[in-house]
């Protein structure tokens, strides 16, 4: 089995281990990180999805898989992320209120940091005036609110209220995504923006800024 192969199935069997080693001889034998990214780790978080759509997993197996997608993302971010590049600006990221999941989202952190822009990460769980604290606290020019749950989208809406009330509207880009998330819901919303992965989020904050 290659790297890939074992990656991709580490993931769905949650061996954290098995997907630490194969990340790291993959990397050291010339393999592009974005290229496990893309072609083992997403597609096995992709597979989780599937069957725990299918009842053959549930919420236990999808946190082991995700703990060990996790250990594999801790060993490429330093390849993802371009280092010593002054920040293009200030990017407030987190995941919104009563939603746990930050997988996405953390991914979402490396791109835009990889882009060079500074992401302040506020977690999981994040409420409407705590994004809007944030981004007047740090003087951001973007906020990014990702959403797994049909559920939590509400809140990214309250979001875009908090910063009218806070009157900081107008000093804030919005962009949005997860899963569940469209561009015809940000456009319902107010949202300045949606990407629907992780790279084109750090491209839609270069456009964004004009930069
Ligand atoms: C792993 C997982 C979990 C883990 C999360 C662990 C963690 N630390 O994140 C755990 C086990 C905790 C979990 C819990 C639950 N989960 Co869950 N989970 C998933 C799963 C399998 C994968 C999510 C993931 O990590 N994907 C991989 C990443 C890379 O993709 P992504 O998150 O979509 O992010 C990409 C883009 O969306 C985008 N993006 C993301 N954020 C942002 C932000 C911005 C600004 C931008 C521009 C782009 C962007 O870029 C990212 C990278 O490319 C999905 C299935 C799925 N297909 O999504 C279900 C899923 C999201 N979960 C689901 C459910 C129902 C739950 C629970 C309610 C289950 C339960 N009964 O308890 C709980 C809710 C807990 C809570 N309050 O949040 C449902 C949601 C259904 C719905 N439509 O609302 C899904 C779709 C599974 C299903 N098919 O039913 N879950």
């Amino acid at each position: 089995m290659g790297h890939k192969e074992t990656i991709f199935e580490g993931i769905l069997k949650g061996n954290m281990q098995a997907v630490q080693d194969a990340t790291t001889a993959a990397l050291s034998e010339g393999t592009a990180a974005g290229q496990l990214l893309n072609e083992a780790m997403i597609p096995a978080m992709a597979e989780v999805g599937r069957l725990f759509e299918a009842n053959e997993y549930y919420v236990p197996e999808m946190l082991i898989a995700a703990r060990a997608m996790k250990a594999g993302l801790a060993i490429l971010r330093p390849e993802l992320v371009k280092e010593d590049v002054k920040p293009l600006g200030k990017v407030v990221l987190g995941t919104v209120k009563g939603d746990l999941h930050d997988i996405g989202k953390n991914l979402v952190a490396i791109m835009v940091e990889g882009a060079g822009f500074e992401v302040i990460d506020l977690g999981v769980d994040v409420g409407p005036a705590d994004f809007a604290k944030a981004a007047q606290e740090n003087e951001a020019q973007v906020i990014g609110l990702s959403a797994l749950l049909t559920t939590t989208m509400p809140s990214m809406k309250g979001t875009i209220e908090a910063l009218q009330e806070a009157g900081i509207r107008g000093d804030v880009k919005v962009v949005i995504g997860g899963a569940p998330v469209t561009q015809k819901y940000a456009d319902e919303i107010g949202a300045d923006g949606y990407a629907r992965d992780a790279a084109g989020a750090a491209t839609l904050v270069k456009q964004l800024l004009g930069v």
